[in-house]
């Protein structure tokens, strides 16, 4: 439950590694450092996960959010990359000396995602094993009644599936990282869910390139989207985005036109509990964007490591049960 005290809560986006810009944004919302934790006295952060990858600064990124939860004045829910990092860590029962084989395969693409990390934390050192024990303690959501948190997306059917995880003394075992790194698991497609976010194959195998020139055969889906009709309401692809041919362009076009399924329809976030989100970027433009996603649905990531903002969204006890309002982001000044 919210604690009754508290005159408000603070959700903080994807940090990424930007510990700098997280301890700018902690200071331009009235934290102090105090005991060698930021804190404030009538508000409590929750951080949406992805606070590790990508940034320079992610070892004082991580100490800073624990130590605030350590002094109880910041709740952490975890991200894919905190999952990612586990099971990249963690070795597969099939994996021999002769052939080591991990849980999340060390691809070259999946390397490039973790290695800043690896090199800031020192590979495989204790300080390295320290935090893989705590990303192994953080909840993957946050239900505290009058709102929730989550990384990517609130999936109420999965989240039995997740608890599962926790029920050795209340951290994520290799049993769950197994089952949940294994296609086809009731496990796996709750971490997809919920951590990933889900998504929807193309028709006909359509193909399109992503921002990073990727080929990609399934889309993001909006399943904060209000009233959503048509699967161009719902999938998130980039805008214009086209086939690979004129004939492909043409499918996916009659596709985007039909009527969403009940297959994706049923990520529809549809209650009226405010909601706060991260992994999905948003633009901020001058004074941040002017709507929301969705009325009780928040999203915090705008892309703090690339060049946007490490933004929060501002809640007071005053506001419960009502409608979020895009005036709540909050983004330190530049
Ligand atoms: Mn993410």
């Amino acid at each position: 439950m919210i604690d009754p005290r508290l005159a408000g809560y603070d959700f903080i986006g994807d940090v990424h590694g930007c510990g700098d810009q997280l301890v700018a944004l902690l200071g331009a919302m009235d934290y102090r450092l105090e005991d060698g934790a930021y804190r404030h006295p009538e508000r409590h952060v929750v951080f949406v996960g992805d606070l590790v990858d990508r940034g320079t600064t992610q070892i004082l990124a991580l100490e800073v959010a624990r130590a605030m939860q350590e002094a109880g004045s910041a709740t952490v829910v975890m991200g894919n990359h905190e999952f990612n990092a586990l099971a990249w860590a963690t070795r597969h029962p099939d994996s021999t000396d002769a052939s080591p084989r991990y849980l999340r395969h060390r691809s070259r693409q999946n390397q490039h995602q973790h290695q800043a990390f690896l090199d800031q934390v020192g590979d495989g050192s204790p300080t390295h094993h320290a935090w893989l024990e705590w990303f192994r303690t953080l909840p993957m959501w946050l239900d505290l009644g009058a709102f929730r948190a989550v990384h990517a997306c609130w999936y109420g059917p999965d989240l039995p599936v997740l608890a599962t995880a926790y029920r050795n003394n209340d951290r994520i075992d290799d049993a769950f990282l197994l089952a949940a790194t294994t296609e086809g698991t009731p496990e796996h497609t709750a971490v997809e869910h919920v951590l990933k976010g889900p998504e929807v194959v193309l028709p006909e195998m359509v193909g399109f390139k992503d921002r990073g020139g990727k080929l990609r055969h399934e889309a993001r889906i909006r399943w904060w989207m209000a009233d959503p009709v048509t699967n161009r309401d719902l999938a998130d692809l980039p805008q214009g985005t086209k086939g690979l041919d004129p004939q492909e362009t043409q499918v996916l076009e009659a596709w985007l036109d039909e009527p969403a399924e009940p297959e994706i329809l049923r990520f529809g976030y549809l209650d009226e509990v405010p909601l706060f989100f991260g992994h999905y970027w948003f633009e901020w433009g001058h004074n941040g964007p002017d709507h929301l996603p969705g009325p009780f649905a928040a999203g915090t990531d705008f892309s703090a490591v690339r060049g946007g903002r490490l933004v929060a969204y501002r809640w007071d006890q005053a506001d419960a049960g009502q409608p979020l309002r895009a005036d709540c982001l909050f983004a330190a000044p530049k």
